[in-house]
């Protein structure tokens, strides 16, 4: 990770932790089928050019991912995905003041991202998916965000079930990140994340979002991913993924007054500005 890099990355992570202000994870998908922006930013150019619309945005952190995590998605082989993203990592973590995130459940994946100068690995399986995840997180000194899901993309959304969604979660997300931490991983550079739509019905996902507290409870920060998410098309009459922004910000403003700390989004501007007002009403601050 280059020096700069690092030292925006603690200062990032030190707003999260601290509750400052709520950050934003832009999502860049250069993938063929990712279920809202599939086969858009698979040029590079198209990927770049993407990635710094967030940034001048508002986007503090930009995701990068090489396979869809979609219901029913089937896994990516390891050299597909590495040529993916690669080369948009490359360009990106060289633009002085850029927060790359991977999106990726493979260890060879987050390792060669992060010796391009990614400062996140994004894990949707919590590290659980390669056992050597932790290892590779843990000697680059970069963030990690541990997320849940019941099952696995092909299967999750099949028959998701629950006692208590929210205790399940938050017991998984303790354990995950005790876990992370006893591999090496600092306690400041650790991110949680329930997984809205990952092994979840829609009154989970409403569940989850209601008590979002005993999340942060847990003493990380939390990020949200709903945008665009299909428990916006059930409550919107159907709406495609390309219309359901207000639907996303409606669960962004409730996330930050449920005490999240970051968002991750498609609409980077719109919901910067969702997140502007709602930080001024919950937090009292304006980055105006
Ligand atoms: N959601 C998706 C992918 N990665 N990572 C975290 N931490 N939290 C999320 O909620 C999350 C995530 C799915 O959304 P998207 O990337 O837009 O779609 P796809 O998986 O189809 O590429």
């Amino acid at each position: 990770m280059r020096p700069v890099a690092r030292r925006v990355l603690a200062t990032l992570m030190h707003e999260a932790r601290a509750g400052q202000r709520t950050l934003i994870m832009g999502i860049l998908n250069v993938t063929p089928d990712s279920f809202s922006d599939g086969g858009r930013f698979l040029q590079k150019d198209a990927a770049l050019r993407r990635a710094m619309e967030m940034a001048a945005s508002g986007a503090d952190i930009v995701d990068v991912g090489g396979e869809s995590t979609r219901p029913g998605a089937e896994p990516v082989p390891t050299d597909e995905e590495l040529r993916r993203v690669m080369p948009v990592i490359e360009s990106l973590a060289a633009e002085p003041g850029m927060i790359v995130s991977v999106d990726t459940r493979k260890a060879a994946v987050a390792r060669a991202a992060l010796q391009a100068g990614a400062a996140m690995v994004n894990d949707v399986s919590a590290m659980t998916a390669d056992p050597e995840m932790a290892s590779v997180v843990a000697e680059s000194g970069a963030a990690v965000c541990l997320m849940h899901m019941q099952g696995t993309p092909k299967t999750m959304q099949l028959a998701p079930a629950y006692a208590d969604v929210v205790h399940e979660v938050r017991d998984y997300l303790g354990e995950r990140a005790r876990i992370a931490r006893a591999a090496g991983i600092a306690e400041d550079r650790i991110v949680i994340d329930p997984g809205f739509g990952f092994g979840k019905t829609l009154e989970h996902n409403l569940e989850m979002l209601r008590r979002l507290r005993e999340f942060t409870d847990l003493g990380y920060p939390v990020l949200v991913g709903t945008s665009r998410k299909s428990m916006l098309g059930a409550l919107l009459g159907g709406a495609p993924p390309q219309d359901r922004t207000e639907g996303t910000a409606a669960t962004v403003a409730l996330a930050v007054a449920n005490g999240a700390s970051i968002v991750r989004v498609h609409d980077v501007r719109e919901m910067w500005r969702v997140v502007c007002v709602a930080d001024a009403v919950v937090r009292g601050v304006s980055p105006l």
